[in-house]
């Protein structure tokens, strides 16, 4: 039997979605970067540029697991130990408080610390893998990839924060691994407005250089969820 096709609209042209063989992976939804009160507001950044992507993350979750797709989380942090913490990323941005230290939720991006956990909007289902990543793209250091390939994966909506960090860093890393990546607009969030601008031009700049960019609506009506 053929396998069923859907096409989404998206830049630079639509993409040729193949639910079973595409997974959503949504980046790094923590309290530390989305909630008031957490790391990143702690740094003096707007979390209002990235709550945005809350209610349209939400509902395309909601379609993918009704549809009964496969779904991915990640989060970015550290162990207890930050045995698996470079010094470069330690130290850089010479604050008073960095990775490991006492922060408003709990030592900053440390597994098992309330801040570094999953926003409860979007909290991972039972059955859905969380990847622990230690860096900026979900590729490195992780299995990531294994769980991908061993579920017959060659497609990825990649959702979450932020656009120019993890999601950018993300996409290159899945492009360069083989997957077709298609990223909605509405569903990846930056705390500088500029930078969500250009971290999505480079994305689809160049025939697709790495992947696509689309709207979440247009992902949900391609599963048959609209
Ligand atoms: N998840 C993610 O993007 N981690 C970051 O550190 N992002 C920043 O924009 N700083």
């Amino acid at each position: 039997m053929q396998a069923k096709i859907s096409t989404v609209p998206a830049e630079p042209y639509p993409f040729e979605l193949r639910p079973d063989a595409c997974a959503l992976l949504i980046i790094d939804m923590q309290r530390d970067f989305l909630e008031p009160g957490g790391f990143g507001e702690m740094l003096g950044n707007d979390v209002s540029q990235l709550r945005r992507t809350i209610e349209p993350n939400r509902r395309l979750l909601a379609a993918w697991r009704a549809a009964g797709l496969f779904v991915m989380h990640t989060r970015e942090g550290h162990r207890p130990d930050l045995s698996d913490l470079p010094p470069a990323k330690k130290i850089r941005g010479r604050g008073n408080r960095t990775i490991g230290d006492p922060g408003p939720m709990g030592r900053i991006l440390v597994r098992g610390e309330i801040g570094h956990d999953i926003i409860a909007e979007l909290y991972p289902a039972a059955g859905e893998p969380v990847i622990d990543k230690p860096g900026k793209g979900a590729f490195h250091a992780t299995d990531l990839h294994s769980i991908l390939h061993n579920r017959g994966i060659s497609q990825l909506v990649v959702t979450g924060v932020t656009t120019e960090v993890c999601v950018n860093t993300t996409v290159r890393e899945a492009n360069d691994r083989g997957y077709d990546c298609l990223v909605p607009e509405d569903c990846v969030g930056s705390y500088f407005p500029e930078f969500q601008e250009m971290g999505l031009k480079m994305i689809k700049a160049q025939g697709g250089i790495f992947g696509w960019v689309t709207r979440s609506p247009d992902v949900v009506a391609a599963i048959g969820q609209a």
